[in-house]
């Protein structure tokens, strides 16, 4: 094309632009994302999330916008992340436990006992391996561009009997995530691990198909598994598996590089909010379930740390480097 028929062609489109109400400075196509989570409205991951698609919403003047599908109308984790595969959902929060079997790498942080403390946690996901993990996701075939971090706390037992000991869990069947390294942990640590999607636990604690479950405070109290019958929360905190927002890939590669950099800047935002928002939630929601009757059994942990060791020796033994690395976090 001469310069003079580039600038007619150019005119062209601005007329048809300025015609259907958009200036061509915002002709860039709009994007409506769909961000998902197995949570409930009102609940940290779901807040942040929805906080972070605001603030991108007013940076893009409304050119980019979130739609907020939580409690899991979308799917259980599994299927979430196979439609942010896809690019079917464009934003996922999600925890790490059910990433582990499309992205290998992450089951470090889903061993059992793998961190001292949640200080500790927080403190190796704020820093540089937390993001090599983070990169380390973005980079693996699995289609999902890992933007930031959010926490879920110390994951413990509850059951329909009281359990002090990896002994009272004989014979109990115990929904974990679907990862086989969870339903191993469950074996090792004396009961059957049985693995099954979030959203079919209260029912399955309801018909006795299970006879408890393991998760945070938070969670515990919004999925209601304790009015399911799972009334006895032994403190064992197994696993502190930490969680993450993703972009679908299919998405990322649709946006500007100013976008991009907007989505990374804003991720790191979103993880430090929902820190807050976490924290005043675990407060609260053991306040709550405390006074629903659920009760509080606080432990020696020392016999499930022993009984977990074969399960931190095979799924570890390939990233010992790494695993070196995380204990020497202060
Ligand atoms: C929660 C976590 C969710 C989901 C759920 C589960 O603690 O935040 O992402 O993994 O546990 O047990 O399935």
């Amino acid at each position: 094309m001469n310069t003079r028929r580039k600038y007619l062609a150019t005119g062209a489109l601005v007329a048809a632009l300025s015609c259907i109400g958009l200036s061509p400075l915002t002709a860039q196509a709009q994007m409506v994302m769909k961000a998902a989570d197995v949570h409930p409205a009102g609940y940290s991951t779901v807040v942040a999330v929805e906080n972070m698609g605001k603030k991108a919403e007013a940076a893009t003047n409304g050119r980019i916008t979130f739609k907020s599908f939580p409690g899991g109308v979308l799917g259980d984790e599994k299927a979430m992340i196979e439609q942010t595969q896809v690019g079917a959902i464009q934003i996922l929060r999600t925890s790490l436990g059910t990433v582990g079997p499309v992205v290998p790498e992450v089951n470090v942080f889903n061993l059992p006992f793998m961190f001292r403390d949640e200080a500790h946690l927080n403190a190796v996901i704020d820093g540089e391996i937390g993001q090599e993990m983070l990169d380390k996701i973005s980079a693996s075939p699995a289609r999902m561009v890992a933007l930031a971090w959010t926490v879920g706390g110390s994951r413990s037992l509850y059951t329909k009997k009281p359990v002090r000991n990896p002994d009272d869990l004989k014979g109990q069947k115990i929904r974990m995530m679907g990862n086989p390294l969870f339903v191993d942990t469950m074996n090792a640590m004396g009961g059957n691990g049985i693995s099954m999607g979030y959203g079919e636990v209260f029912t399955a604690l309801q018909t006795g198909v299970i006879d408890g479950a393991e998760n945070n405070e938070p969670s515990l109290y919004t999925s209601n598994h304790f009015g399911a019958g799972a009334k006895y929360y032994t403190q064992t905190r197994h696993l502190m598996i930490p969680e993450i927002i993703v972009m679908s890939k299919v998405t990322w590669d649709k946006l500007s590089a100013e976008d991009q950099a907007m989505f990374k800047k804003l991720g790191r935002e979103a993880q430090m909010e929902q820190r807050q928002l976490w924290n005043e939630s675990v407060a609260e929601s053991t306040q709550k379930l405390k006074d629903a009757g659920v009760e509080f059994i606080e432990i020696d942990t020392q016999p499930f740390y022993a009984a977990t060791a074969p399960v931190r020796a095979k799924y570890g033994e390939k990233y010992a480097d790494l695993i070196k690395r995380i204990e020497a976090v202060k």
